[in-house]
């Protein structure tokens, strides 16, 4: 049976929260930049959406340089706290598909690996399905657009989002693999950054199915075992590193079923009291604190929702976990017309509280 992961990749991430949040901005030139506060134009480009990239303005050049490429761009401070929200929202979605709580891994702000091996069985036509529910859901909810890559490991995944940015949904399954990667310039490997490409295009070598059909003795020669065995590996689309949960994304959760289906605010909250509790006592007992806070709800027609917060720094506190849950109860309440079946508390963005002082004073 081939493994199967989805690499999601959110499309010009923050310039695209700046276009929701302020529709006007749609269709002109947006830039997102991280000024240093020296001088009126100092800073970076965080990131631009497509219409500014058509000016060439890219991540990571100097803001002055940008304005320069295009004048009459709108220019936009980076809003990173506010952006964290919206991909913690996300990743409550994400989160959802993946086989299990292990097998979501998280690497940026705006990219995520998730295995669905066991929930696809294998089957890549499934993993369309949830490729395509999972773009539907993130527009759904957050009126945002992701590119969604879909393969039989996380280099052609990682790769396969990247295909057809933006909104895109790209599968290449276990057979696929080769002939996706044969024709492109090692550069495009993901991994092979400028100095191992430059080594490579000395050795003769211009394309991944160059380096696959490379002797992997002269590639370990030039790039010592480690590196010289994998650039062989994954230039014929073999990758076995897992899926897995990356530290500090970790989290604690806590689920009941109601003694019965139910919309009642104070029917329910006791249950949400006593899971708030347990998922206190972990996090003491794992000398961690906490900056987001979900509830998560599944309905009487077995749908799963969810809802969640970002606070202001992290904690271990029973009484603001609780005071949450209620608010973000009571939200949800408001909005729902259907009966409750279970509900669950997961707390996330875990910090580590380093002196017995600080841990103390949470008792
Ligand atoms: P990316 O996924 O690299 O870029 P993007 O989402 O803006 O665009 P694309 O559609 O090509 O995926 O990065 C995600 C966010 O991370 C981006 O919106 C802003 C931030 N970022 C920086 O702050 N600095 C950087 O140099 C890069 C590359 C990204
Ligand atoms: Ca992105």
């Amino acid at each position: 049976m081939s493994r199967i992961v989805i690499h999601v990749d959110m499309d010009y991430f923050y310039a695209a929260i700046e276009e929701r949040e302020d529709p006007s901005l749609i269709g002109r030139p947006v830039v997102v930049c991280m000024y240093s506060g020296r001088g009126e134009h100092g800073g970076s480009v965080s990131t631009s959406n497509y219409t500014a990239r058509e000016y060439g303005i890219k991540s990571g050049m100097p803001c002055s340089r940008a304005i320069k490429l295009n004048q009459d761009a709108v220019f936009l401070p980076v809003r990173k706290e506010f952006y964290t929200e919206v991909s913690d929202s996300i990743m409550e979605i994400l989160r959802l598909y993946a086989d299990s709580d292990e097998s979501f891994e998280q690497i940026s702000i705006d990219e995520t690996f998730i295995e669905v091996t066991a929930n696809c069985n294998g089957d890549f036509e499934c993993a369309r399905k949830l490729g395509e529910d999972i773009k539907q859901k993130i527009l759904e909810k957050e009126q945002l657009t992701c590119s969604v890559g879909i393969g039989p490991n996380k280099l052609i995944a990682k790769m396969a989002s990247s295909e057809n940015k933006p909104d895109g949904l790209t599968v290449i399954s276990e057979n696929e693999s080769s002939s996706f990667l044969k024709d492109r310039f090692p550069s495009q490997l993901w991994g092979v950054g400028d100095v191992t490409a430059a080594r490579l295009e000395k050795m003769g070598i211009k394309t991944v199915g160059q380096i696959a059909s490379s002797d992997i003795v002269s590639l370990i020669d030039v790039f010592g075992k480690k590196k010289g065995s994998w650039l062989k590996k994954a230039a014929q689309g073999i990758d076995e590193s897992p899926v897995r949960q990356r530290e500090g994304s970790e989290q604690i959760g806590r689920i009941a079923t109601l003694p019965e289906n139910s919309s009642d605010h104070d029917l329910i909250m006791p249950v949400l009291d006593n899971l708030a509790d347990d998922v206190i006592r972990k996090a003491i007992e794992r000398g961690v604190s906490f900056r987001q806070v979900t509830l998560i709800v599944i309905t009487s027609d077995f749908k799963t929702q969810t809802r969640n917060h970002t606070l202001q720094r992290a904690v271990a506190e029973k009484e603001i976990l609780r005071s949450n849950l209620d608010k973000l109860l009571k939200d949800f309440l408001e909005e729902n017309k259907s009966a409750i079946r279970r509900i669950g508390v997961r707390v996330a963005g875990l910090q580590e509280v380093s002196s017995q002082t600080t841990l103390a004073s949470y008792f």
